[in-house]
């Protein structure tokens, strides 16, 4: 079995101060947090940025200097989103890509996202496939429900994305896949031989299903934008806390956590 790639998803595009005062924002926060994350165990950051108010934004600038920052603290992988927040053009999107970051996300399918949807037509996945080949990025394919899969090995089978292929699936958010065990069994037995994957439990499914992760084999995904609580009630001090008790878990089950370099390798990524 593979070491253990963790992941800090530091902010997203919805979570806010008001649902945990906590959430860093600016570049340097966020350069701040993706540090202490990769002290605590994390070898990939997932990565979206806010503006001056704190609204979500892919400008290729504020993204510039964010990883800017973080590289000038330590070598975590960056993984830019691709996603933003719904009902942003997909060339507003893909503006993070043209940096070249090490990784990129790619959603291979629309899904109802809360009260809105995150559309992502085929048009707009072929856009920001094409875009992540270009600039020689690797995808990690988000799984918001389980057709997204066969979506990706459409791509695959098009040349689009080439393998081998790298999953995240993003469980129990409202509209999409629920967040349990045999929701996670189904997507795992669902890729192809060779692929990778990851789990990013939403709410209050980010901890068993990291905890499923470690045994079968995958990796995992904590952080704000996946879940703001340490526990029923209470909030998060720090995304690196979310990420210190999963090296935690790991360590008690004997699962051996990854370094960045030992994360490149196993993704196939330049180290
Ligand atoms: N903010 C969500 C609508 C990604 O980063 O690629 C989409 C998202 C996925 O967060
Ligand atoms: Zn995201």
């Amino acid at each position: 079995m593979d070491k253990l790639i963790i992941t800090a998803a530091l902010v997203g595009a919805e979570t806010t101060r008001e649902h945990n005062p906590n959430l860093p924002l600016t570049p340097q926060e966020l350069a701040d947090a993706a540090y202490e994350c990769y002290q605590a165990g994390a070898s990939i950051v997932h990565l979206h940025v806010r503006d001056a108010n704190g609204e979500a934004t892919q400008s290729r600038e504020i993204f510039a200097e964010t990883i800017e920052l973080i590289k000038q603290r330590c070598n975590i992988i960056i993984q830019v989103s691709t996603g933003g927040a719904v009902g942003m053009t997909v060339e507003e999107r893909i503006q993070p890509v043209t940096l070249s970051p090490e990784m990129a996300t790619l959603t291979t399918g629309t899904v109802n996202f809360g009260d809105d949807v995150f559309y992502n037509s085929a048009g707009y996945i072929e856009k920001i496939a094409s875009t992540i080949k270009e600039y020689g990025v690797k995808p990690e394919i988000e799984v918001f429900e389980a057709g997204m899969i066969d979506n990706a090995l459409r791509l695959l089978r098009n040349g689009l994305i080439s393998e081998p292929l790298h999953f995240d699936f993003v469980m129990g958010v409202p509209g999409g896949i629920g967040g349990t065990p045999k929701n996670l069994m189904h997507l795992v037995e669902s890729i192809p031989p060779g692929a990778t994957w990851s789990v990013a439990g939403i709410g209050r499914s980010e901890l068993p299903l990291a905890a499923m992760a470690i045994i079968l084999g995958g990796h995992v995904r904590v952080g704000f934008e996946d879940n703001i609580y340490y526990s029923r009630g209470v909030k998060a001090e720090s995304n690196a806390q979310l990420v210190e008790r999963v090296v935690r878990l790991a360590n008690e089950l004997q699962r051996p956590v990854a370094t960045p370099d030992e994360a490149r390798r196993i993704l196939g990524l330049k180290v």
